[in-house]
C-alpha cells in the first residue's frame, strides 16, 4: 500500500487493495490465496460479502450460508423460539438482519423512466473525426470502449408493460478513458417541451392522474391531453408520439437520438454543432396498436424478454452512431432555432454521418445493480463534448444528479460499480454515506505542499487536458439582461409538426389519425378534445378532421398560432416504412403444428426461415411432444400462450381433422385471424385450409402462401395494403 497515498480506489485503478479490504482478507490470503479474486468481485460489485464470506473457509472451497457480517447460519428455516410452541425470540440476530434486509430492498423508481432494460456492450469507431472534436474515443478508427445501454419507457411504474404507447429512453454511457460520457436520449427526435421549468408539469399531466391513481402508462386520458392542448409546442412531438414511433416492434429495431444540439470542439478550439442519431442495424420496425395492446397480455415483458433472448442467442443488437454536424452561420438560416428541443434537422438537409457502431453483446448478470442502479447524467461529458444553450438542456444538468441522491440514497452512488469510470478517478472529495471508498493520506484538501514534505499531496488540475468549456459567443454579455423568455423562433409550433405528418406513408398517417382518435376518446372533458382538435387544424387541416369524424365532433376553430407556420416540405427519413429493411434477421417465425402434421414440410419452413436469418419457434397446444406424420416434434410454445402477435409471420402445417379440430380452439382461431389482421405473412399447406376458411383469410391473397420459399420472403415483411380490409382506420 502507497505510505500516505492519497489516490482513491476505482474500477480500472489496478492499484493495491484498500487496507480495509487487505486486513478483511488476511486469512484469505493465508488460507486460500484469493485475494486478487475477492478484490476483483469488489471491482465487479455486489458479489465481494458472498466471496469472501466463501471463500475465507478454511477447509472447503464450497460457500458456507453466512449472514451479513460473515456468521455462519446453521438453520435457515426456522426462526428462534422459547420451545417450539412457544414466542419467537427478540435476540435471534439471523431472523431480524434478514428480515430487515428485505424489508429495505426496494429503492424509489425513477419518476420518469422507470421501466426499463439494460445491457452491456462494445462501442467501435468506424470513422475518426479529430478535425471535429477532441473527444478521445472518436480520435482513431478501430478505437473501442465499453458501454452499458438502458433502454426505458417513459410514463409508466418499472412493474408496467414493455409496450405501451410512449416514447422510449435511450440512454447510453460509454466508458472512455477519459471519463464516462452518457449521451441519454429517446428514440424520437424531438421533445414535448422547449424548457426544462415546463418538465415537472409534463410528467405530472401522463403520470396516473393525482386524485385517482390511474391509468397506468398511458396517455390516453384527461389530465394528458389538457396539459398538451394548451402547450402548442408540443405539437410535433405528439406527431411523433402518436405515430408508430411510440409502439417498436423491438428496442432492436428502434433510432435513438440525443435530442439536443450539442457542441463538438476540437483540439483548436474551434466548436461545431452537433445532433446524436442511432441507426439500428435491424432497420425500423413497428407492431399495429392492436398487436400492442395484445401483446401486452400475452407478454408484459416482450421487450425485455426480446432483447435478453436475442443477446443470449449471441445475436448482437448493433446500432450505427451518427452525427449531423453544423455550425452558427449555418444555424443562424434556418427557419427554426437548432436550441429548441422540440425541433429536428431534416436528414436532407444535413445528411447523418455514421461514425461509428456500438453491438450489444452482454445481458447484465443482476438486474439490481446494474439496470436499476445504473444513473445516467447528462452532465457527464468528456473533453471535445459540450452543451448548448438549448434550455431543456440546460435544466436537465441539474435535474439528473439531484434524481441519483433520492434514488440511490446517497452522493456516493458514482461508486456503483455500473456507475464508477473505467478510468482512473482521484479528487479530494470525502466521506458520505455508502462510502465504499478508502482514500489514504493527509492530504484531503487542495492546494496543499505537502509533497514538498515528501508525501503524497494528491491529484493535481490538469490545465491542458482537463475539461474546458466552449467559449461560446453570443448573447450572455454584459449587457444582456436576465429575461425569462424563449428565442423568436421557439414560437413556430407548427411547421416540423406539419412536415413529420406529410413525410408519413397514407398507412402511418392513418395510424396516426386512429391514435389520436383512440386517446381523445378516453378523454372525459370535451373542452380538452375540442382544443386538441383546434391546434392540430395547424398542423394538417385533413388530418383534423378525420379526427372530428373519428370523434363524431363538429371541427373546432383552429388555435391561433403564436407564429405563422411555414412549409418545409418533406423528409422521407421520418417514414418508418419508407425506411424499412425487409430482413428475417432479428424476427421470429411461428410454425402452428398438431398430431399428423407433415414433419417434413415443417422442417422446410424452419430451414428457409433459418437459412434468411430468422429463428422459428414450433407452437401446439400441447408441448410434450407429439406424433407427426414423419416423427415426434416438441413444441415450443403452447397455443393458448404463444399467440400470434409476438411472432412476426405463421406458418401453419396441419391435417384437414386438425384443422377442422382447432376451429373450435379460439386460440386457434385468434392465432390466424390477428396474423391476418396485423398484416403479417401467413404459410400454410392444404390441409390447413379449413382452419384459414374459418377465419376469413383469403388463400389467395398477398401474403398468404404455400409453405415455400416464398413465405420465408414474405415473412420479412408486413401487407400494409391488407390493412384496409382489416381495420377501420380514421
Ligand atoms: Fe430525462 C431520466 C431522456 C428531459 C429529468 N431521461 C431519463 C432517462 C432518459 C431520459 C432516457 C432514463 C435514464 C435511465 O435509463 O436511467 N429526458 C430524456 C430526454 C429528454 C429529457 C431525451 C429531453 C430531450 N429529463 C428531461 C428534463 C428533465 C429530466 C427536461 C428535468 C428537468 N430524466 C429526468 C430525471 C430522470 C430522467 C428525473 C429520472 C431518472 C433519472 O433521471 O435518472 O432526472
Amino acid at each position: 500500500m502507497t505510505k500516505n497515498s492519497s489516490k482513491t480506489k476505482t474500477q480500472g485503478d489496478k492499484g493495491a487493495a484498500s487496507p480495509a479490504l487487505d486486513n478483511s482478507l488476511g486469512d484469505i490470503q493465508q488460507g486460500t490465496g484469493q485475494v486478487e479474486f475477492a478484490q476483483e468481485a469488489r471491482e465487479q460489485g455486489g458479489e465481494t460479502h458472498q466471496h469472501i464470506a466463501a471463500n475465507s473457509d478454511h477447509d472447503s472451497a464450497v460457500g458456507h450460508l453466512t449472514d451479513n457480517h460473515g456468521h455462519r447460519i446453521s438453520d435457515n428455516q426456522n426462526s428462534l423460539k422459547a420451545g417450539p410452541r412457544g414466542p419467537s425470540l427478540l435476540e435471534d440476530f439471523v431472523l431480524r438482519e434478514k428480515i430487515f434486509h428485505f424489508d429495505h430492498e426496494r429503492i424509489p423508481e425513477r419518476i420518469v423512466h422507470a421501466r426499463g432494460s439494460g445491457a452491456h456492450g462494445v462501442f467501435e469507431v468506424t470513422d475518426a473525426i479529430p478535425e471535429l472534436t477532441k473527444a478521445d474515443i472518436f480520435q482513431e478508427k478501430g478505437a473501442t470502449c465499453p458501454v452499458f445501454v438502458r433502454f426505458s419507457t417513459v410514463a409508466g411504474s418499472k412493474g408496467s408493460k414493455d409496450t405501451p404507447r410512449d416514447v422510449r429512453g435511450f440512454a447510453v454511457k460509454f466508458y472512455t478513458q477519459a471519463g464516462n460520457w452518457d449521451l441519454v436520449g429517446n428514440n424520437m427526435a424531438p421533445f414535448f417541451i422547449q424548457d426544462a421549468i415546463k418538465f415537472p408539469d409534463l410528467i405530472h399531466s401522463v403520470k396516473p392522474e393525482a386524485d385517482r391513481g390511474y391509468p397506468q402508462a398511458a396517455s390516453a386520458h384527461d389530465t394528458f391531453w389538457d396539459f398538451i392542448g394548451l402547450m402548442p409546442e408540443s405539437m410535433h412531438m405528439i406527431m411523433w408520439a402518436m405515430s408508430d414511433r411510440a409502439l417498436p416492434r423491438s428496442l432492436r429495431m428502434m433510432e435513438g437520438f440525443g435530442v439536443h444540439t450539442f457542441r463538438f470542439v476540437n483540439a483548436e478550439g474551434k466548436g461545431t454543432f452537433v445532433k446524436f442519431h442511432w441507426k439500428p442495424v435491424l432497420g425500423m420496425q413497428s407492431t399495429t396498436w392492436d398487436e400492442a395492446v395484445k401483446i401486452s397480455g400475452a407478454d408484459p415483458d416482450y421487450h425485455r424478454r426480446d432483447l435478453h433472448e436475442a443477446i443470449e442467442a449471441g445475436d448482437f443488437p448493433a446500432w450505427e452512431l451518427g452525427v449531423q454536424t453544423f455550425d452558427d452561420a449555418w444555424a443562424a438560416k434556418q427557419p427554426y432555432d437548432v436550441l429548441d428541443a422540440t425541433k429536428l434537422i431534416p436528414e436532407e438537409e444535413i445528411p447523418v454521418r455514421i461514425i461509428g457502431k456500438m453491438t450489444l453483446n452482454r445481458n447484465v448478470d443482476n438486474f439490481f445493480a446494474e439496470t436499476e442502479q445504473a444513473a445516467f447524467l447528462p452532465t457527464n461529458l468528456i473533453p471535445g463534448i459540450d452543451f448548448s444553450n438549448d434550455p431543456l438542456l440546460q435544466g436537465r444538468l441539474f435535474s439528473y444528479l439531484d434524481t441519483q441522491k433520492s434514488r440511490l440514497g446517497t452522493t456516493n452512488f458514482h461508486q456503483i460499480p455500473i456507475n464508477a469510470p473505467k478510468c482512473p478517478m482521484h479528487n479530494f472529495q470525502r466521506d458520505g454515506a455508502m462510502q465504499t471508498l478508502m482514500p489514504t493520506g493527509r492530504a484531503n484538501y487542495e492546494p496543499n505542499s505537502l509533497a514538498q514534505a515528501g508525501e503524497d499531496g494528491g491529484p493535481r488540475e490538469c490545465p491542458e487536458t482537463g475539461f474546458a468549456s466552449f467559449a461560446e459567443m453570443g448573447e450572455r454579455t454584459d449587457t444582456t439582461a436576465k429575461v425569462r423568455a424563449r428565442g423568436e423562433l421557439f414560437a413556430d409550433h407548427f411547421s416540423q409538426a406539419r412536415m413529420f405528418y406529410l413525410s408519413q406513408t397514407e398507412n402511418e398517417q392513418a395510424h396516426i389519425a386512429s391514435a389520436i382518435v383512440f386517446e381523445l376518446s378516453k378523454v372525459s372533458l370535451p373542452h380538452v378534445r375540442n382544443r386538441v382538435v383546434a391546434q392540430i387544424r395547424n398542423i394538417d387541416e385533413d388530418l383534423a378532421k378525420r379526427i372530428a369524424t373519428g370523434l363524431a365532433i363538429d371541427l373546432p376553430k383552429a388555435e391561433k398560432p403564436a407564429r405563422k407556420p411555414v412549409d418545409l416540405g418533406t423528409s422521407d427519413a421520418l417514414s418508418i416504412q419508407k425506411n424499412a429493411k425487409d430482413m428475417l434477421k432479428g424476427r421470429k417465425v411461428g410454425i402452428l403444428f398438431a398430431e399428423g402434421s407433415d414433419k417434413n414440410a415443417i422442417d422446410n419452413v424452419k430451414s428457409a426461415v433459418e437459412s434468411a436469418g430468422g429463428s422459428v419457434m414450433l407452437i401446439a397446444s400441447k408441448i410434450g411432444g407429439i406424433k407427426v406424420a414423419g416423427g415426434t416434434l416438441e413444441a415450443d410454445g403452447q397455443l393458448a400462450g404463444t399467440p400470434s402477435v409476438v411472432l412476426d409471420a405463421v406458418a401453419i402445417i396441419l391435417t384437414e381433422d386438425a384443422a377442422k379440430k382447432l376451429t373450435k380452439d379460439s386460440a386457434a382461431v385468434d392465432f390466424v385471424s390477428d396474423a391476418w389482421a396485423h398484416m403479417k405473412a401467413i404459410g400454410h399447406d392444404d390441409g390447413a385450409l379449413a382452419l384459414l376458411k374459418h377465419c376469413h383469410v383469403p388463400a389467395d391473397a398477398d401474403g398468404v402462401s404455400a409453405p415455400d420459399k416464398s413465405f420465408a420472403a414474405n415473412a420479412a415483411k408486413r401487407f400494409f395494403a391488407r390493412e384496409a380490409d382489416v381495420r377501420d382506420l380514421a
